[in-house]
This record gives structure tokens, sequence and C-alpha cells, in this order.
């Protein structure tokens, strides 16, 4: 950790993410000297390569605007570099670097083969219109493609990318490459290739996981209070599944406030949230204009100070601090799962895991995501479409295989369990291991 800090000073995020890592596995790790020997570590926190490029594309006013590019190619000792692209005014190479980093032990936790992967653009899809989308995909585009395959590297949605932005840039790909395969992007829609539930799959597939947390615990969901963050694609997701499992989501929140939703959100509400997300408003309080007997907005508040019993943040990293932890806790909350990536500050999970409070980390919980990216890429490449049920009953199986890998490389002397060492631990193993094998390259 000292070498890298001196090498990446104030890439703050990607630090974050490595010393997690790091920090759950030193036992594992000091018991293998044959990865000492290989210097399993020193190459495992390094990407492969990052690709920079610069994004010119022409506004609606005619005015030329130009963004940066990138495609981080983690770590594909398990498989292709896959994961998704982030669309973001904060994107830099450090955010892309943990997000990469996070993903190489989150797909090896899948049981699919995949390598790890992120990339995306500082480009910021707030207030811009659909023509300025597409044009600023084509551009993006222009520079990906030569980086991509559907054997090579294949990315996704991540946050400001979602199934608009992937036809666009699936469009130009095609165009650009005369290659007319359904495999070099994920999440696609679904008369072109795209998997039934791909939409959903991070939502459901949190959900799932917290079912199987919860279950181990002795606990149920049905009639359980839940605070959610954010309302873009994958809170929609954990929304609609969470109160199909019965449960009463009475928050979700964006970056001017909360909504808070004491009946619990309808149907009718859930729906709401995609035409939110497509307005590139960015604000919350559109559900409590929409809605106004059943919600109440409160500006500049998290979902956090909203009493819950399941707290499920799906926003962005590091939106959940130590004091919202304990404000949580205060209010009777006693498990958190996390669902964005790395959306819980070191701070706030310390308190979680020593006050008693369930908790579960991302790359667990949110990896039914990139796990229904993998079932779509082995779709397309088997030339067949799956159904809506066979694609729930493999991210049901995958989801549950994940809590068991948690719980078997997680459980403590004392019969608790850890998540964050047990996924770490895990993923790391299968990783290391891999690369083992494949000698010093
Ligand atoms: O963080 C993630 O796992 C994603 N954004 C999904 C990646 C993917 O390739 O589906």
């Amino acid at each position: 950790m000292a070498k890298l800090q001196a090498k990446y000073p104030g890439e703050s995020e990607y630090l974050q993410a490595v010393q997690e890592v790091l920090e759950s596995i030193e036992p594992v790790y000091n018991q293998h000297p044959e990865f000492e020997a290989a210097k399993i570590v020193e190459r495992m926190v390094e990407p492969d390569r990052i690709f920079t490029f610069r994004v010119t594309w022409i506004d609606d006013r005619g005015e030329v605007q130009t963004n940066l590019g990138y495609r981080v190619q983690f770590n594909s000792a398990i498989g292709p570099y896959k994961g998704g692209l982030r669309f973001h005014r904060a994107v830099t190479p450090s955010m892309l670097k943990f997000l990469g980093f996070e993903q190489t032990f989150k797909n090896a936790l899948t049981t699919l083969p995949m390598g790890g992967a992120k990339g995306g653009s500082d480009f910021d899809p707030v207030g811009k219109s659909d023509a300025e989308i597409m044009r600023f995909c084509q551009a993006f585009m222009l520079e990906l493609w030569r980086c991509v395959g559907p054997d090579q590297d294949i990315p996704a949605g991540d946050v400001g990318v979602g199934g608009r932005e992937i036809g666009y840039l699936n469009g130009m790909y095609q165009k650009l490459s005369r290659q007319y395969h359904t495999g070099v992007l994920t999440g696609k829609g679904e008369t072109w290739g795209g998997s039934i539930l791909r939409p959903e799959a991070t939502g459901f597939g949190a959900l799932y996981f917290t079912q199987h947390l919860l279950h181990k615990a002795g606990k149920d969901i049905a009639g359980k209070t839940v605070a959610i963050s954010g309302f873009g694609n994958v809170a929609w997701g954990a929304v609609k599944k969470a109160t199909q499992l019965g449960a009463k989501v009475v928050a979700i929140s964006g970056p001017d406030g909360v909504c808070v939703v004491p009946g619990g959100m309808t149907p009718e509400m859930n729906d709401y949230m995609l035409e939110m997300r497509a307005s590139n408003r960015n604000m919350v309080e559109d559900m409590a204009v929409k809605f106004p007997d059943k919600a109440r907005f409160e500006a500049g508040k998290k979902a956090w100070s909203v009493p819950c019993d399941i707290a499920l943040p799906c926003a962005f990293q590091n939106e959940l601090s130590e004091e919202d932890a304990k404000e949580l806790k205060a209010n009777g909350c006693w498990c958190c799962c996390e669902v964005s990536n790395m959306g819980c500050q070191p701070g706030a999970i310390h308190y979680f895991q020593n006050n008693g409070v369930l908790f579960a980390p991302g790359k667990a919980v949110n990896a039914g995501g990139v796990a229904t990216s993998g079932l779509e890429m082995t779709q397309n490449a088997a030339h067949l479409s799956w159904t809506a049920k066979e694609v729930d009953e493999r991210l049901h199986q995958i989801m549950e295989s994940i809590h068991e890998q948690c719980v078997q490389f997680g459980t403590q002397p004392d019969g608790s369990i850890d998540y964050v060492k047990g996924a770490n631990i895990a993923g790391f193993m299968k990783v290391a291991t891999a690369m083992l094998e494949q000698g010093i390259i």
C-alpha cells in the first residue's frame, strides 16, 4: 500500500478499493508462499492497460465540445475483459481503476469466465438532449471500437449509460467495424440481441442476495421497510423486486434530496423512475411533483435520514458515510446491503460490522448485473434467446452461489459471517490461482 500511495498520490478511490481487498486477503496470502513468489498482489493491483482518448462532438447550439474517454482493461486471467462504461462529469482514471479492480473480483464471484474492465468518460449527461447523447456516443465509439471485441473486451452500461446509450454505441460499432455479430456490448435491446431481464438484473440480483443473507440470519424480507438511494437503473430494479417480495420501499433519493414514501413505492411510481432517468434532469423531486399525495420531497437530505429496517445504497461510490451509518442504526436499521460499487465509506463499513448491523459489499451484492451480461454473451454466442424464466433461474442460482462463497470464505471463529472478507477472499483465490497457473506474463 505504501508503494502504491507513493506511486499514485491523489488516486483516492483506487487506493481505497485496493486497501480494502489487501486487508481482507492478508491472512490467506500469507499461507500461500507461491503467490508471494509470483508477486501476484503486485501484478493484480495494476491494470493490464489503459486506453485514453479525446472525444470531440457538437452540441445542439453548434458548439464544439471535447471530453476524455477511457477504457481500463484490468485483468484477463479468467476470461475476456468485461465491465461497464460510466458517463459522469467526475470520471477520472482513478475512478475507473477502482471500478476495474472491483470488477475483476466481482466477475470472478459470478462463476462465469469473465475478466475485469471499466471505461467511460467525463461527459456529463445531465441536461443533454437525446440528439446530444447520440452524437456523443457515436464520437466515443469512433475511438473505443479499436479496443473492444466479442472475445477481447465486452463493455456494458454503468452510471449514465443505459439501454439507449448502448444502442447508439452498438450502431456506430457495426458501422465502423463492419462486424454484425451481437456480442460486443451487453445490455442491448431485446430485439437486437439483448437478454431478457438484463435491465432488471442488478437490482433483482441484489434482492436475491439480500434474501439469502436474511435467511442465514433467521430473518425474512416480507413486511420490512427499505430505504434506497438513487433512482437510476439499479435503484429501479431494486425497488421492483423489493416490492414484489413484500417489502415497503419508504425512500428513494437523488443529488437534490430524498423522496419519503410513507406508504411504500407503488408500481406506477416504480415505472416513473424510468422517465425520470430518461429526462436527464437528475432530480428526485420530480417523483414528489408527480405523486404529491404519496411522496414528500426533503431537499438536501439523504435516504439514510429515513427510518428503515434495510438500507440499500444504489447510487454512487462513498455515498454512505460513518455519520450516515450511525444515523441509520439510531433509527432502527439492522441490515445494509451495498448495491452501488464501494457505496459505503470504510468508516461506515466498520461501524456496521462493529455494531451488529448485517453488512454485505457491492462486489457480491450487485454481481447479478454483470452475471446477466455473461448470460447475454452466452445467448449471443449460441445465437439464441432464453425465456425470462430461464434467465431468472440462472440469476437465482448465481446469486445463491455468490452467497455460499461469502459464507465459505467469510465465516469467523465465532460463527458470524464477514461478507467483506468472504467476497474478497473468494474472488482473490480464483483470480490468483488463474494467474499463477498461466505463468509470469
Ligand atoms: O458495475 C457493474 O458490474 C456494471 N456496471 C455491469 C457491468 C457489465 O458488464 O454488465
